[in-house]
């Protein structure tokens, strides 16, 4: 009787150390090399009705490997930034590549990953001079088609779960401000966040959180931006504001510019986490530890 008690203790504790150990700090190499060993997902356009626009968009969407119509999955919607359309993430971040790599290592919730195209407007290229004004406001238009047009699309169109537990949202630069501003502004529809080298769109902590706590709401809040970032600020302020209300939120700076290496960094350790239960004081502590 004893030994079996001592035998489980000692199975829990090997547990909580493996996963601690697996928890990798940063991408390995070869994290975003495709593997024609390892199972594949499934790339789709999908074009949908966008009432807030008056157009249809389109948007790509990732099936995991081993994906089943019969079976519900949670959904990551994942924003680009502002020189990029539905296709920047598929073509400079291959999160198709990294992540058929992390189910093959079994390192992942199965999930379907939504790559929207963020500049809500009638014409939504990355063409002309993408500081216009307009283009600019349209980051912030595209609040609007996400929840009221994409979302119940795709929950009608794909197996997926629907309650805030089983949605992320997650971006890079002006899609890392449209993360912060979307999610922590609607804590009811989404329960984990991650906001990556976010730009000066980011809303100002005090009108992005007018009352912190409901933050405490939260699965996962994720803040990361690289050392040689200049967006840095953007990320440090909403951070500082977080700590100031002791809010739970992983901040991580890495090594790094404002470039898909960071960001793909980010996806390999963001996507790890989303779905299952996560500590994130202790993560935290294995980002910051050498
Ligand atoms: C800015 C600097 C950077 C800005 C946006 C960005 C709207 C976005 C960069 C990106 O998405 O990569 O002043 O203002």
């Amino acid at each position: 009787m004893k030994n079996s008690i001592l035998l489980i203790v000692a199975f829990l504790f090997s547990g909580m150390f493996t996963s601690a150990q697996t928890f990798e700090k940063q991408a390995p190499q070869g994290f975003d090399v495709e593997n024609k060993e390892v199972p594949h997902g499934k790339i789709d356009t999908i074009k949908y009705e966008s009432k807030s626009i008056g157009t249809q968009r389109k948007a790509l969407v990732y099936t995991p490997p081993g994906f089943k119509k019969g079976e519900k999955y949670p959904v990551l919607y994942l924003l680009h930034g502002i020189g990029g359309d539905e296709k920047e993430w598929f073509k400079n971040g291959t999160p198709q590549i990294i992540l058929d790599n992390l189910y093959a290592k079994g390192k992942l919730t199965p999930m379907i990953v939504v790559l929207p195209n963020g500049r809500a407007m009638k014409d939504d290229r990355a063409t002309g001079n993408i500081w216009e004004k307009d283009k600019v406001e349209a980051f912030a238009t595209f609040e609007k088609d996400l929840l009221n047009d994409l979302i119940p699309f795709i929950e009608k169109k794909y197996p997926v779960k629907k309650d805030r537990e089983n949605r992320a949202i997650a971006g890079l630069s002006m899609g890392g401000g449209q993360t912060l501003n979307f999610g922590l502004g609607n804590i009811d529809k989404f329960a984990w966040v991650g906001g990556f080298s976010s730009a000066p769109n980011t809303k100002e902590p005090q009108q992005l959180l007018p009352n912190p706590d409901k933050a405490k709401e939260l699965k996962l809040l994720w803040i990361s931006c690289g050392d040689q970032d200049g967006l840095m600020p953007f990320s440090k302020r909403t951070s500082d504001y977080l700590m100031e209300n002791k809010i739970p939120h992983i901040f991580y700076v890495e090594p790094g510019g404002h470039d898909f290496k960071v960001w793909k960094n980010d996806l390999f350790l963001f996507s790890q986490l989303l779905f299952k239960p996560v500590d994130q004081e202790k993560i935290n502590n294995l980002l910051k530890s050498e």
